[in-house]
Parts: structure tokens; C-alpha cells; sequence
């Protein structure tokens, strides 16, 4: 094997075999990697060898951007971002390290000399699966638009032993096993055993007055944790700006309890080294909070306290006195999930710092601004107080006093108006009592948003309105944006090259500019090559659909894809409801001539989501129908994509010819996944939903496919007596369709399986599916006809490309930097 010895000019030309950006360069530093990381050479070496040894590689030359950062912000002191979040959803991280290092090329060609195709060790990788869905993405791709646009920023999350299930589906059923993530070890992670922090919990607190006769307060815990830093570099596109993403693992407070062993409590020290790592063990796989789990709340107080005592070790450092630490740090709360942080800041400033009441509020106050991401009843946080008194008892002190003092002020405001402080209260009195987590997040925060226009003010209107009338000025909005970098140009490499020629560079990190293709949206050219883009990637999905279902699709036909967590708002049973309509119109008339097309699902229930799975199952159950119905071959199609994840995303996005974004109206707090179709020139169908409103206001009325009520028009709708069973009666096509669910077609007989799905349709309907019905599938005609006409289906295609700068999350994080944190960029140079 070649071996050479000298670290610091391997490519002969100075540079060093740690960084160096060469072909040569990086070709030396693999094999190095290879064969002092992981003790192999190239003839025996296996593919997780060969993984890490890139891994490494790549890590070296984030490494020496990560010091040159921190000297840089050492030196510079800068007001810094804190985003706290209970979920990061990163994805794969080789590929975009490479592309945003810009040292793609010569690393395939460093791997190619050697005889190694880089796409497949870019495939091996296993991604972090520290999220749910959208949110813990949004928290990913901030990360990513914070360190492009060079903002000081730490992001702090929870480092999960096991993060979101893996999903299989097992006779049409999801089944979930565990995601050992961490079985191979994670090359990108450091460990910081020296940062590390201790967390309390339970016991009692103790009031007192010391010698100088103030008033104090010890909190005696009934348990003390540790919290070790687990530390992620995020590289900038085309920057040397790396921020950290730093995740707190749970240990025991001492490594092991040696005093407790030499007394002879050997298995009682092992236990509670057990019993402290749970903290951190599972990421909870639900996208609305389960109320009263204890372990979640522990969750939520661990890795907040970790995060806020990082911060002031942080400050100290720079020698400013402590009430002046919101003028360093602003620290945004990822919905209600790190709420816990307005108490905790202000427990470690009164108890820690010994600042007074006052001073302590105003620096909190301050400090926190907070994102609400939805606005279903259910997902709303709240805790029974007998279990917030039983594991932060200091905390609950705290939260009183801070809810005290709030009510007396909206009493004065409104003193005629009692009603008003028993909502706005954060003690939701109704019994059994409960801590609001939105409300002390609103108290506790100087700004509020939504996360789309239509979702913000709804907020207003619903379920913050108390808040709104009382704080007017605290309310914005901040309509979510996903990352290009990973979403274009790593995930559709065709898209770019072509964008690249058109564009030239400079659309990756200024998405406006993407305006310019507006001139070619009719050039008979340039359509062409746009259809063979997209011809590709659904070529590539269909190779992808193969391996992962055993099903073969047709890249001739349509693909209309519908990939998101499984909900009843998000209506994949209406997406069901469709292609039954189309199976029965081709069952009554075998000859009749449509647009072949291709479904697909893919997306995870919760698991005790009991209508979500049989979702699912009815997926599954129709996709088994129609696929081995010859009658139908060739045109129709349904595959459910199991385990849907980022990195399954990136085949399945590009690919997509339409994207179904069908909600119900005012349900959908924004979505995500709308933009990164149509950041891929797919053409939506949707309704009047979060960002799907200013998506098609920015796209044009004329290139997206609307129907449905509106938001305004389902609160009627269900407020004046709504009943499904009319709707039933009425369309002869729905009956037929909800008639042959029913029936027991799809359960080989059976006509039990589906019929809660069924009875909920016809009695409740909560989610207006029948209401719906009639214009989805007379939107879904209009979709097949447009498809017809390849001219007028790519200018649409191209458009939607062309108008979607606005969902660039740089232009969301630079809002953000504006409006709410009031940072700058600080340009890193390399040393
Ligand atoms: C969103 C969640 C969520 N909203 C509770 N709320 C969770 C709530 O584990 N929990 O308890 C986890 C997640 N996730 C999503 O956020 C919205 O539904 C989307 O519409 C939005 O695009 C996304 C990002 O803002």
C-alpha cells in the first residue's frame, strides 16, 4: 500500500496532509486515516473502514475551520444565537461537508484513483434520527443557514442513544424496532468530558436567611445527573464558519459512585450509572406531546439547565457581569419543549447569582423569544403540578411567583374582566391542575411567532389571543424556509449543474436569483433539458422504490407523492380516496384513457397512534389491490416507502411530478416538505394551508393546484352542525369509494379492519374529507389533463422554481437576525 510519513507536505506543494484541499492531498490524508484510524489497508479494508476513513478526512478540515471560529469569536466577543431545540433531524452529513467545503470533486476523484466509488460510501451513511418531522428538520436547516450567513450560533438539543423508530411495514402494518444510530460509532461527534454540568432533580427546597440577612433559597435534590457535551461541527456553504451543534448525553454525576462501591454497594453504583444514562436513552416518537411522562419533563429540564449553565461558563468568560448576559446570548425556544428555560434562568440567577427579583426578570425576560409550530389543542404542552412538585420543586416555586406578579398586572389592566387571568394564567386550574408551557413561554419571552402568515395569525385569533390583546408588539411572524444547499444542490445534482449554466453560481446562497430562469420558461431547449432532469431523478426513485419494495415503477407515468408523518389533518386518507375513485372508474370502464400515475406514501405514525396506523394499513391494503389488478396495470400504481427519513427525501423530492400538500385548512401550522418540492419543480396540489398560501401567491394562482375549503370556511363548517353523511348521499363516486372500503375489498373479506376508519368518515368527519371529496378529485382531473401537455406542464415547472427564493431558510434566519435576535455575521478567516 502506499505510505509516506511526512504530515506536512504530502502533496508536495505545501499543504498539510490534515488540510489540504488537493486531490493528492486528500487521497494521502484517506489512506493515512485508513491505516491509523482504523488499523487497514485498502486490500482488506471493509466499507464502514473506508466510510470512516473519508469521515475523518472530511472531520480534519472541519476541524481547522472550527478553531479558526472560535478564535474568531474569542476575539470578537459577538452577540451569539442559542436555539434550543428537543429535536435535530441533520441527515446524512459526508455529502453536504464535502459540497460545502467545495472539495467534492477532488475527493471522487482522490476515491476514484483509488479504486472506490464515493456515492456509495456518501450511501452507507446512517443519518442522526434525533426528530420527529418537521420541526426537528427546520432546527437543521437553521443550523445550516446560520453558519452560511456567518452568525455566532450554538444549537442545543438532546444527544438520544435512539432517535425516531425505524419503521417496517410487516403484512401492510407498521412495526417498529429500534435505531441504534451509535452501533458503528459517529465520526463526526466529539466528546467534551470537561464540559460537562450537574442537574437536579426531586427533593425539597429550603428557604433561609444568610449572615448578611438576605433572603436565599437551597434547593436540596433528591437525585444529581451529569450532562456531558457531545459537540457536532456545522460548516457554512462556501464560508469557514463552523458552528456547534452540542448535545447533552446523560451520565451518572460520578462515573462511577466510588464511595458507594467501597461501602460495598457495588450493583447499587452500577444502577444508578444505569438508571442516569435513561435520561438520554429515547427520543419520545410522538408529534404531540404525551401528557404527564415523566421522563419527557426530565428531558425537557436537562438538557435546558446543561445549555443555560454552558452559556453563563460562556459569559464569564468574556467578563461582562452576569446582568448584562442578554445582551450576549439570545436564546430562541423550538416551540414549548424547552419552555422550562424561563424558570431555570431565572433559578440559576436568584440561587446562583444572587440577583433580586427584578434584575433577574428583566435579563430573562430579555433573553428568550419563543416559536409556537402549531395550533392543534392536543399538541399544546402542559404538566400535572403534582409531577412538575415532585421532580423541580424549585421550579414550580419559581413559576408561581413569576404567574403572581403577571396576574396582579392583568388584573390592573383589565379589572373588570376576572375571566381573563384564569386563561391567561400559567395554572390551568381546571382539575386536575396543570403548568401551561405556552404561557410561560409567552411571559418569559420578548418575542412570539408563528411559522407561516396564515398560522400566525391564527395564533392571534385563537389560541394565543389573550396574549395578543395584552402584547400586541411581542407577535411576528416568520414564515419557515428549507436549506437549497441540501435540497437542490446535494440532492439533485442535475437540477444544479443545469442552474449553474443558466445562472451561473451565486442562486446556492441567494435564492432570488433563481428569478432568472423566468426567461426560459418557453425556450423548447431549455424545456427539454429541464425534462430530462427530472427524468433522471424519477429513473434513480424507481431504482431506489426497487431495492427498498421489490415494486417496479414507471418513470413514464406520473409521480404524485404524498411523504410526511401519517396524521388524520394531513389527510393521506383523502389521497386514498382518489386513487379508489380512479380504480373505480377504470373497474366500470376498462378502456378508458388516463394519465398513468404512480403514488407514493411514505412517512411514520406514532406509534400509539391507533387511526394513524390503520391509515397506513389502508395504504398498504390498496396498494396490494391495485398492483396485482391487471386490469389497472400500466396505470395505476401504489408504493408505501417504508421508513421514510431525510436521506430517503432526497431521492424522493427531486423525483416528484406532483406534491400533495392536503391538510385541512388552518390545521397545518407551515409544512416544509411543500418547499422542498417545489424547490425540485414539482407542482403542488393543495389547499389554503400554512406556507402552502404564500407558496402559491409567490409561484402564481396559474401554477399550483388548489382546492378545498379554506381555513375561515371549515371553523363554519364545523360550527354549523357539518354532516359527512350528506356529502355520502350526494356523490355517487364517494359512495361507491367509501361503499368498497367498507365492503371488506381491500381485508380479503374482512369487514371489521377498516371500519373505524370508515365510521369515523361518516359520523364525525372531524378533518372535512367528505366535504372535500368532490373538489380534490375535480382538482386532481385538471392535474392529469395539464400533465398531457408536456409544454405547458415544464413552463409551470420551471416557474415554480424560478418564483421560490422566498423559501430559501436563509431568508427565514436572516428575518430572525433582523427582527428578533438583532446579530450581525462575523466573517471567520482561516489560520
Ligand atoms: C410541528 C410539532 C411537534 N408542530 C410536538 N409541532 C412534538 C409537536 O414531540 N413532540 O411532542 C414534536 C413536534 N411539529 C411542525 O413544525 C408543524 O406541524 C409543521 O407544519 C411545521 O412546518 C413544522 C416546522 O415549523
Amino acid at each position: 500500500m502506499t505510505k509516506h510519513n511526512n504530515t506536512t507536505k504530502p502533496g508536495g506543494n505545501g499543504e498539510s496532509i490534515r488540510t489540504g484541499m488537493s486531490e493528492e492531498a486528500i487521497r494521502l490524508a484517506f489512506l493515512d486515516n485508513l491505516f491509523y484510524v482504523q488499523g487497514r489497508f485498502l486490500e482488506v479494508a471493509s466499507l464502514d473502514d473506508k466510510y470512516k476513513a473519508l469521515a475523518y478526512t472530511v472531520r480534519d478540515r472541519l476541524l481547522h475551520r472550527w478553531v479558526s471560529t472560535i478564535r474568531t469569536y474569542q476575539q470578537a466577543n459577538p452577540r451569539t444565537v442559542c436555539y434550543l431545540s428537543a429535536e435535530y433531524l441533520p441527515g446524512p452529513f459526508m455529502g453536504l461537508n464535502l459540497l460545502n467545503m467545495g472539495i467534492e470533486e477532488p475527493t471522487r476523484k482522490a476515491l476514484q484513483s483509488l479504486g472506490i466509488d464515493l456515492e456509495s460510501l456518501i450511501a452507507y451513511e446512517q443519518e442522526p434520527g434525533l426528530g420527529n418531522g418537521g420541526l426537528g428538520r427546520l432546527a437543521a436547516c437553521f443550523m445550516d443557514s446560520l453558519a452560511t450567513l456567518q452568525i455566532p450560533a450554538t444549537s442545543y438539543g438532546i444527544r438520544y442513544e435512539f432517535g425516531i423508530f425505524q419503521q417496517d411495514i410487516r403484512n401492510g402494518e407498521q412495526v417498529e424496532t429500534t435505531d441504534n444510530w451509535l452501533h458503528y460509532g459517529n465520526p463526526w461527534e466529539v466528546r467534551r468530558p470537561q464540559i460537562s454540568y450537574d442537574v437536579k432533580i426531586g427533593g425539597h427546597t429550603e428557604h433561609y436567611t444568610n449572615e448578611q440577612g438576605l433572603h436565599r433559597v437551597r434547593w436540596v435534590p433528591h437525585e444529581t445527573f451529569r450532562g456531558v457535551a457531545i459537540d457536532t461541527p456545522i460548516l457554512g456553504h462556501d464560508v469557514n464558519t463552523v458552528n456547534l451543534m452540542r448535545l447533552w448525553r446523560a451520565e451518572a454525576a460520578e462515573a462511577l459512585d466510588f464511595h458507594a462501591f467501597n461501602e460495598g454497594d457495588y450493583y447499587g453504583a452500577v444502577l444508578r450509572e444505569v438508571r442516569s444514562e435513561t435520561i438520554s436513552k429515547v427520543l419520545y416518537p410522538n408529534d404531540a406531546p404525551e401528557i404527564g411522562k415523566r421522563l419527557r419533563l426530565l428531558q425537557q429540564h436537562f438538557f435546558v439547565t446543561c445549555s443555560l449553565q454552558d452559556m453563563m461558563r460562556v459569559h464569564r468568560t468574556t467578563g461582562m457581569p452576569i446582568e448584562r448576559f442578554h445582551e450576549k446570548f439570545t436564546v430562541q425556544l423550538n416551540d414549548t419543549h424547552p419552555a422550562i428555560a424561563v424558570a431555570e434562568l431565572m433559578r440559576l440567577l436568584l440561587d446562583n447569582h444572587h440577583l433580586d427579583w427584578d434584575t433577574a426578570w428583566h435579563v430573562t425576560r430579555h433573553t428568550f423569544a419563543y416559536t409556537n409550530h402549531t395550533l392543534l389543542p392536543e399538541a399544546l404542552e402542559k404538566w400535572p403540578i403534582p409531577l412538575f412538585q415532585s421532580l423541580l420543586p424549585r421550579h414550580l416555586e419559581i413559576i408561581y411567583e413569576i404567574n403572581s406578579r403577571f396576574l396582579d398586572e392583568v388584573r390592573q389592566r383589565y379589572p373588570f374582566d376576572p375571566d381573563r387571568a384564569q386563561r391567561l394564567s400559567i395554572i390551568d386550574e381546571t382539575l386536575p391542575r396543570h403548568v401551561r408551557m405556552a404561557h410561560l413561554a409567552c411571559i418569559g419571552s420578548f418575542a412570539i411567532n408563528g411559522v407561516a402568515e396564515l398560522h400566525s395569525q391564527l395564533l392571534k385569533e385563537t389560541v394565543l389571543r389573550d396574549f395578543y390583546e395584552l402584547w400586541p408588539e411581542k407577535f411576528q411572524n416568520k414564515t419557515n424556509g428549507v436549506t437549497p444547499r441540501r435540497f437542490m444542490l446535494l440532492s439533485n445534482p442535475g437540477l444544479g449543474s443545469l442552474l449553474n449554466e443558466t445562472l451561473g453560481h451565486g442562486w446556492e446562497t441567494d435564492l432570488e436569483q433563481l428569478r432568472g430562469l423566468e426567461a426560459h420558461a418557453d425556450d423548447p431547449a431549455f424545456q427539454e433539458r429541464w425534462r430530462q432532469v427530472k427524468r433522471q431523478r424519477k429513473e434513480a426513485l424507481a431504482g431506489e422504490v426497487h431495492k427498498l419494495c421489490g415494486i417496479d415503477i414507471t418513470p413514464t407515468s406520473l409521480y404524485d407523492v404524498q411523504v410526511k408523518r401519517i396524521h388524520e389533518y394531513k389527510r393521506q386518507h383523502l389521497n386514498l380516496l382518489h386513487i379508489i375513485t380512479l380504480y373505480n372508474r377504470i373497474k366500470r370502464n376498462p378502456a378508458l384513457d388516463i394519465v398513468p400515475r404512480t403514488f407514493i406514501f411514505g412517512g411514520k405514525s406514532a406509534p400509539g397512534y391507533a387511526m394513524a396506523k390503520l391509515i397506513i394499513r389502508l395504504i398498504n391494503a390498496v396498494a396490494e389491490m391495485v398492483n396485482r389488478d391487471r386490469d389497472v396495470a400500466g396505470r395505476l400504481k401504489v408504493v408505501f416507502l417504508p421508513n421514510f427519513s431525510v436521506k430517503l427525501g432526497q431521492w424522493v423530492y427531486p423525483a416528484a411530478d406532483i406534491s400533495q400538500q392536503i391538510s385541512t385548512a388552518g390545521k397545518e401550522a407551515s409544512g416544509t416538505g411543500n418547499m422542498k418540492f417545489s424547490m425540485n419543480g414539482a407542482l403542488t396540489i393543495g389547499t389554503l394551508d400554512g406556507a402552502n398560501v404564500e407558496i402559491r401567491e409567490d409561484v402564481g394562482a396559474e401554477n399550483f393546484f388548489l382546492f378545498g375549503l379554506d381555513a375561515d370556511a371549515v371553523s363554519h363548517t364545523l360550527a354549523n352542525g357539518y354532516r359527512p353523511w350528506d356529502y355520502y348521499n350526494a356523490n355517487q363516486e364517494l359512495k361507491d369509494v367509501i361503499d368498497l372500503i367498507a365492503s371488506g375489498f381491500f381485508a380479503h373479506g374482512d369487514r371489521s379492519l377498516f371500519q373505524p376508519l370508515v365510521d369515523h368518515l361518516l359520523q364525525h368527519d372531524s378533518y372535512l374529507l367528505l366535504a372535500d371529496y368532490a373538489d380534490y378529485i375535480a382538482c386532481q382531473d385538471q392535474v392529469s389533463a395539464a400533465y398531457r401537455d408536456p409544454q405547458r406542464w415544464t413552463r409551470m415547472s420551471i416557474l415554480n422554481v424560478a418564483r421560490i427564493g422566498k423559501f430559501s431558510s436563509d431568508r427565514t434566519i436572516a428575518e430572525y437576525c433582523r427582527d428578533i435576535w438583532k446579530v450581525q455575521p462575523v466573517p471567520v478567516k482561516l489560520d
